[in-house]
């Protein structure tokens, strides 16, 4: 079986080119693949599934449940950088797809009490509001939204990346604060 790993090789204003987010695990057979709209170019090499999948391993990703690799990223980083860091693994921001991903997801983020919250792949650069995955579904169609008390409140009008706290409920925050991160891989 084969995976596709596309790589970013150029990217400009990654925060507020949210068109990029969703172009990375597009199959075309073409090398490369560039978007007009976002100036950026993307890069695909063809790995094999094992390989992608000793690659997370040799990375410290673990296997949950059968759902799939997970890593928390204890690296302080913007929503962007930890968007980027996750695809270079062959992986992406976590993605919470139902209430069982959550109780794993909250399993492990549980180990780390002093974290407020962890980034996570949604976010609302399309439309200030409306949250999408970063694979461009709503938070509903993708299986999980459930909010923790007060969130979203787009704090001071400016945050518009996605975080999920310890107990797995979902938060609004800056994208240029710093956080902790969580990437994944389905199986
Ligand atoms: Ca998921
Ligand atoms: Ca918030």
């Amino acid at each position: 079986m084969k995976a596709s790993n596309w790589t970013l090789l150029t990217a400009l204003g990654i925060l507020t080119s949210a068109c990029v987010l969703h172009s990375t695990n597009d199959g075309n057979d073409s090398d490369h693949r560039s978007d007009k709209y976002c100036d950026i170019v993307l890069q695909k090499t063809e790995v094999t599934e094992k390989e992608c999948v000793l690659n997370l391993l040799a990375k410290g990703y673990k296997l949950y449940s059968d759902m799939g690799y997970y890593k928390v990223y204890n690296i302080s980083s913007k929503w962007g950088q930890s968007w980027r860091r996750c695809e270079d693994d062959g992986a992406h921001l976590l993605i919470i797809n139902s209430e069982a991903e959550a109780n794993v997801a909250r399993k492990f983020a549980s180990n780390y009490p002093s974290v407020y919250a962890f980034y996570i792949g949604f976010h609302d650069f399309f439309l200030e509001g409306q949250y999408v995955t970063i694979h461009g579904q709503s938070l509903k169609a993708a299986g999980y939204s459930k909010w923790g008390s007060g969130q979203p409140d787009n704090y001071r009008g400016a945050e518009n990346c996605g975080a999920m706290r310890r107990d797995a409920t979902l938060a609004d925050i800056h994208c240029s604060s710093t956080s902790w991160f969580i990437c994944e891989r389905e199986r």
